[in-house]
């Protein structure tokens, strides 16, 4: 604690996991690359060459051998901030991370209850779990710095602080949906996470719709706190403190996804992958594994628009991206052997000789392939059955450079409520209904798409991720991200070989040498 006082505020950030994953490889190395998501996307960027740090788990579990510090810090060399683990057992792994994160809140929060295993083991390694991340962050901050928490995993971080007589500023930004009243009331421990969440001093959530659920919760489940403004900040007065609440819809660095898409390589690959599907309008689908992404709802839109309109035989492949997620819990392989079938009898069902309607792909695409694939598509559809916001949305568009692709999106992802003016809007429940516009996307006069997408270009451009990190720390803790230092451990772009680390690193534990163990 003491070490750090009286150099500049320093901006931390908390996440489930960080922004990287280890791989064990064979004769004792590790390899160590960026990882996926919508949160890594979003924030690595940001905190690039601000001298800041990101605490999180790297997703291994305690009695690894490895050195874990060298690994990290040669991972994020000249990336201009530093990693900190928190390190967790196997069971609370798997009683916090699978358990009570990705079993209970997770599908609750996405409306899916008869989804959740509510298992009174897990909220207590919650707690726990939620504990040893604030002792992490007390090892590693002074007062003055700025911690800003992020997403479901670690809502009672705060509180945890505050136990510990930690005083320092803490904003929270929830990345997934914030359920209505009847919803939220089933879950077990309702009150404590009402609670906890209000031992922040700023709360930000995707979009107003989550912001107007939590109030709402506020309202009927803790009566000590007064609701003191409405409009586009609300203030909650609770008996210890005041608190901020407000909506802050996430984006992506939307220059950056341009420029990259602009590139040679990319372009290139773009160029092998229409070699592939000559005359063929592609549909693009990118969703990690998960059933609140409406993968099968697509299929069988797809499916439909097939059946309906035979016009579109042999014109159109439906490229599906799958990334792999949450393998450890049943329920997403479930998931996966649905998507597989259903794959396998759409394609039984229409292929022609030198015409297969589906590609699917389940992997990690690297990033010139993501972006090559966005170049390449005619159209991105995106069918969740309730999202936070989704990012991919965002990037197919700003990797659309000739602006005449179409996005066709569900009417429940959190982007709608910035997006409904260029999108072509969709109920995945309905399957005509995604299958009919399917077909009218098609057919789309080019000015139309032309006119759609530069509309939601220049809004994501001027709402890009920057203005996101500025509205949150703005509302939180009076800081805009130019008021933190730009470091000199910080290679300039044009010598960042990978995004958003500089390159892949492999480094080799104690004995180098897995087998004997
Ligand atoms: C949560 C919320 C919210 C995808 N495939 C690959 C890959 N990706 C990247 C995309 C995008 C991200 O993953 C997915 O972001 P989403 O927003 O679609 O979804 P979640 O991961 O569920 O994120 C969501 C988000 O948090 C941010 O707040 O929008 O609602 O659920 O960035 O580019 N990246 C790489 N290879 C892939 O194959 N490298």
């Amino acid at each position: 604690m003491g070490e750090q006082r009286g150099r500049d505020s320093r901006l931390i950030i908390v996440s489930n996991r960080l922004p990287v994953v280890l791989q064990r490889e064979d004769k004792g190395f590790w390899r160590v690359r960026s990882g996926s998501g919508g949160l890594v996307t979003a924030l690595a960027p940001v905190l690039r060459n601000r001298g800041g740090l990101w605490i999180g788990w790297p997703g291994i579990v305690q009695g690894e051998d490895l050195d874990l510090d060298e690994l990290l810090s040669a991972a994020t060399k000249g990336s201009g901030y530093s990693l900190r683990p928190v390190i967790l057992t196997e069971d609370e792994r798997d009683k916090y991370y699978q358990g009570f994160a990705n079993e209970i809140i997770w599908p609750l929060f996405h409306d899916l209850q008869s989804l959740c295993n509510f298992d009174p083991d897990y909220w207590f390694t919650y707690q726990k779990v939620n504990r040893s991340f604030a002792n992490v962050i007390a090892e590693n901050s002074s007062p003055d710095d700025f911690i800003w928490v992020h997403d479901y995993h670690l809502m009672a971080v705060a509180k945890e602080l505050r136990a510990m007589g930690q005083h320092s500023r803490c904003g929270f930004f929830l990345h997934i949906p914030f359920p209505p009243l009847d919803i939220f009331l089933k879950l077990p421990w309702r009150f404590q996470v009402l609670h906890d969440l209000l031992e922040y001093d700023l709360l930000g959530f995707q979009t107003l719709r989550d912001r107007r659920n939590f109030v709402q919760c506020v309202r009927a489940l803790a009566k000590e706190v007064r609701v003191v403004s409405r409009g586009q900040m609300a203030t909650l007065r609770t008996p210890h403190r005041e608190v901020r609440v407000g909506a802050f819809p996430i984006s992506i660095d939307f220059d950056e996804f341009a420029r990259k898409s602009a590139s040679q390589e990319v372009a290139d690959t773009a160029w092998y992958i229409h070699e592939d599907l000559p005359q063929r309008k592609i549909i693009l689908g990118v969703d990690r594994l998960d059933y609140t992404k409406g993968i099968p709802q697509k299929l069988r839109g797809f499916r439909t628009a097939l059946r309906k309109y035979s016009d579109l035989h042999e014109k159109v492949t439906l490229i599906q991206v799958v990334v792999p997620s949450r393998f450890n819990i049943p329920k997403y392989l479930d998931l996966k052997a649905e998507i597989e079938g259903m794959v396998g009898e759409i394609n039984g069902e229409f292929t022609r000789s030198g015409w297969v309607p589906i590609h699917y792909i389940y992997r990690n695409l690297d990033r010139r392939e993501l972006l090559a694939y966005y170049r390449t598509a005619e159209i991105v559809l995106i069918t969740p059955l309730k999202d936070g916001m989704n990012l991919v949305a965002k990037e197919y568009c700003a990797s659309n450079l000739e602006e005449n692709g179409v996005v066709i999106m569900s009417e429940f992802a959190g982007a709608v409520a910035q997006l409904q003016k260029g999108a072509v809007l969709v109920n995945p429940h309905d399957f005509e209904g995604v299958g009919r516009a399917i077909y009218q996307s098609l057919n789309m006069s080019k000015a139309d798409r032309k006119s759609r997408m530069r509309r939601l270009r220049q809004s994501i451009r001027r709402h890009d991720v920057y203005w996101w990190v500025d509205s949150f720390l703005h509302s939180a803790f009076a800081k805009r991200l130019d008021q933190f230092p730009l470091v000199e451990d910080y290679l300039p772009e044009r010598d960042v070989e990978r995004w958003p680390f500089p390159a892949e690193h492999r480094v080799a534990t104690g004995d180098g040498d897995s087998e004997a163990r």
